[in-house]
């Protein structure tokens, strides 16, 4: 709980610091099919493969979303996983709100083949410090 407040607070601030940044940041983070930096980056197949979801914030449930320009659902849907955040991990759960089995993902790493209890069963993810 320390942990989120301290997170919160950092997110206040740099809100407050940047304001006119917000608006660039919420237009990244619309998914785009293209593994960007700043992202993180679901992948329907192995090893990177098929159709990509990308997204810079956090996201509590993937009901409800596609593969852009695909007609496949994102939930339950994901076999491997890339943070292509600069500076942090991203924390992806078997449950929606990260709740579940999870897996943290440091930046710049990647798991190109889910485990068992992973694979097809990602519902959330939220970045974490
Ligand atoms: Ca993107």
């Amino acid at each position: 709980m320390y942990r989120r407040r301290l997170r919160l607070i950092a997110a206040v601030i740099a809100l407050g610091a940047a304001g006119s940044v917000w608006g660039a940041s919420a237009a990244q983070a619309a998914p785009n099919g293209k593994c960007e930096s700043h992202e993180v980056c679901l992948y329907w197949s192995t090893n990177f493969q098929g159709p990509i979801w990308d997204h810079a914030g956090d996201v509590t449930n993937y009901a409800g979303y596609n593969f852009p320009g695909y007609n496949i659902p994102v939930n339950n849907n994901t076999l491997s996983v890339r943070n292509r955040g600069n500076w942090m991990d991203v924390r992806l759960c078997t449950e929606t709100w990260f709740r579940g089995s999870c897996v943290v993902v440091a930046p710049g790493n990647s798991i190109g083949q889910l485990e068992d209890h992973l694979a097809n069963q990602l519902s959330s993810h939220e970045w974490w410090t």
